[in-house]
């Protein structure tokens, strides 16, 4: 199996929000000194670097946890965080099978160990033409799925959400059909940038935003990003995924944020963040081209979506 070294991060994509608070207090200090062509070189660095960190400004936490999409509590926005205290997140075991040396039932304190969650923030990206910055606290995949020794024959990853109707009462419509799952190609799965998330903003997720582990592909639209795991299944053919079964023409596997390819039914192309008023040009892949372009060399996106 083809294990990266974690790549080359610019510092934009992953920094402690206290960082980013002192810039933007930076930026506002020398905005006030007036103009910036009078600054020498490096000052005027910082001030480019600056500008491109608002593009990462956390989305406030109020936001974050209560504009949600997680079906199994309701198609409505406002309905997990309403709803999702029904779920219940301790114990919780993740179940490893497929194509692996290390199969079994895990609980999640021991599939994650020895790992501690580290702070990252990334964009994440709706279908629906909204996006959120936030500071996930998480573990990347790519340091626990090596543990469980993945064969030569393991090509993607299929993830799997909690079904149980009592605990998710969505589950008791045929909104979608249950439980939900997703997947990634095992060098998508393995980037750097591939978070398994355990909290946002410094604290255990909530329940909504997917507790007590979620996956977190930033340059993906946001539905790739399954809430709740229990199952992790390394498998040779890529995995029948919930939406790319659900309507294949609108949703597909690579899920890939593109603004130059639109949903049959509305623009991809620009998106609100949520808390602004003025819409903003969704970036390809979300903003990490530079970081996973690369992943996709030779294929056609247009087809690939
Ligand atoms: N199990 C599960 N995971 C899910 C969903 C869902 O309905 N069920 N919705 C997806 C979609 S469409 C989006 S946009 C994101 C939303 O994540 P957030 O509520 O933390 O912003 O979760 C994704 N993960
Ligand atoms: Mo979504």
């Amino acid at each position: 199996m083809l294990i990266q070294k974690p790549a080359d991060l610019r510092s934009s994509d992953i920094t402690p929000p206290e960082l980013y608070a002192r810039r933007r207090e930076f930026l506002k200090t020398t905005a006030v000194l007036g103009a910036t062509a009078l600054l020498p070189p490096t000052l005027r660095g910082h001030l480019a670097q600056a500008a491109t960190d608002d593009d990462l400004k956390p989305t406030p936490y109020k936001d974050v946890t209560s504009y949600n999409n997680f079906y199994e509590f309701g198609s409505g926005k406002t309905d997990p965080a309403e709803n999702a205290g029904s779920l219940k997140t301790k114990p919780w075991t993740v179940t490893i099978e497929g194509h692996c040396e290390k199969p079994g039932q895990y609980a999640l304190e021991d599939f994650l160990a020895p790992h501690t969650p580290e702070e990252r923030i990334y964009r994440l990206r709706c279908v629906e033409a909204w996006s959120m910055v936030i500071p996930w606290m998480g573990i990347p995949l790519a340091k626990i799925l090596p543990r469980f020794q993945p064969t030569a024959s393991a090509k993607y990853i299929e993830f799997t959400t909690l079904f149980d109707p009592q605990q998710m009462p969505g589950q008791k419509t045929r909104l979608l059909p249950w439980p939900y799952i997703e997947g990634l190609r095992m060098d998508e799965a393995m980037h750097p940038l591939t978070l398994l998330a355990t909290g946002l903003y410094g604290q255990e997720l909530p329940n909504q935003n997917g507790a007590p582990l979620r996956l977190v592909a930033p340059w993906k639209y946001g539905f790739k990003s399954i809430k709740s795991i229990v199952k992790i299944r390394f498998v040779e053919p890529p995995p029948t995924t919930t939406w790319n079964r659900e309507a294949p023409n609108e949703y597909g596997f690579y899920a890939n944020v593109n603004p130059d390819v639109d949903h049959p039914r509305w623009s991809q192309k620009k998106e609100r963040r949520i808390g602004e008023f003025f819409r903003r040009d969704t970036l390809p892949f979300n903003g990490y081209a530079e970081q996973v372009a690369g992943l996709y060399a030779g294929m056609d996106l247009r087809k690939n979506f």
